[in-house]
């Protein structure tokens, strides 16, 4: 049997990215149904050079698929994850809802994928946010050195809130050329040209959501939650791609060379030559591709090592995550 895969979230940026990887990736698979809200009945999307119809989810018996991804956002998780579950349907659910749910693993491939044996029916794993994982996937990389404190500032891009805040990016920066008022619609404040200090609600120590999910993921996906993680996330007016400047502590010391050495063995790109051709990658060359990137690293004071990490935040935050899982749950036997 070939696996069916439902997209749950199938037009949002995520979705399409999905799409896009999994006819790249070529799996072994039968069927995949496109997905959304019923406001989005009549679109199509791409799959390789395949048009799908999208169907309206409220519609879809989750018994005819083995799988369904869901990138549709909370609301739509929550409404339709149990039912998928519920009908037999493995899940795997880039949102927020079940993230921190102490029955739901939350994976990334490549670090905790002990997490995937002995799963039964009905699966469901959690994804982090797309935030989270390239900064996890660093940071798993020099674990063996003793993560003892990490401090991080993300400047993220606007995509990372969805396809009306690239119009609202866009939108802004053409009205400011042609002296026209600028509307406020997604950002509380303007996007373009500016800098936003608050991403998500805050809680009441002031912290915001996205500021949050980085310390609770964090501590869930490394499995340390003695990690102390100090988080800053920024909005800044780029379409694609987000960045960090991560600064860590570790137990054994640990040298700009050798955190180097140990990034690239866990995975990661490397471009840190600061007075070479290639200096450092920055959000807009990490766009399109699925790496994650490191430039800068350098010692720094209290025997700190800080970095530089992009990566594409719809890519390699959200899609190959969820790409990655569905290939290792397949590799694992669970749809034979
Ligand atoms: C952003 N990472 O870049 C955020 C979006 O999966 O919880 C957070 C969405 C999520 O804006």
């Amino acid at each position: 049997e070939t696996l069916r895969i439902a997209v749950v979230g199938a037009t949002s940026l995520v979705g399409e990215a999905v799409l896009e990887l999994l006819a790249e990736r070529a799996l072994p698979i039968g069927r995949v149904f496109a997905l959304d809200v019923a406001e989005k009945d009549g679109e199509t999307v791409s799959l390789g050079n395949l048009e799908l119809d999208v169907a309206t989810v409220d519609d879809f018996d989750f018994a005819n698929a083995s799988l369904a991804i869901f990138v549709g956002g909370s609301e739509l998780s929550r409404r339709f994850v149990p039912e998928a579950r519920n009908a037999g349907c493995a899940v795997i659910d880039f949102s927020s809802v079940y993230r921190l749910s102490e029955d739901v693993p939350l994976v990334v491939p490549g670090i905790n994928d002990a997490a995937l044996d002995d799963l039964g029916e009905g699966l469901l794993l959690a994804v982090p946010n797309c935030t989270v994982t390239p900064v996890a996937k660093a940071l798993a990389a020099l674990q063996a050195s003793g993560l003892e404190r990490v401090t991080i500032a993300s400047y993220q891009s606007v995509s990372g809130t969805g396809r009306a805040a690239l119009e609202e990016l866009a939108n802004q920066t053409t009205a400011l050329f042609g002296a026209r008022d600028i509307e406020l619609e997604v950002y509380q404040k303007r996007i373009s040209f500016n800098v936003l200090p608050l991403i998500g609600d805050v809680d009441e120590q002031g912290s915001s959501e996205e500021e949050q999910s980085l310390v609770d993921e964090l501590h869930k996906v490394l499995g340390n939650p003695q990690l102390r993680v100090e988080a800053s996330c920024v909005r800044v007016p780029v379409f694609f791609g987000h960045g960090w400047a991560v600064t860590l502590q570790t137990r054994d010391p640990l040298t700009a060379d050798k955190a180097r050495e140990l990034l690239a063995a866990g995975g990661l790109q490397i471009v840190d030559d600061p007075r070479g051709e290639l200096p450092y990658v920055t959000p807009l060359e990490a766009s399109g591709n699925e790496a994650v990137w490191v430039s800068r690293v350098r010692q720094t004071a209290g025997g700190t090592v800080s970095f530089w990490l992009a990566a594409d935040n719809v890519r390699a935050g959200a899609a190959e995550p969820c790409v990655a899982l569905a290939a290792a749950l397949m590799k694992r036997g669970y749809f034979a």
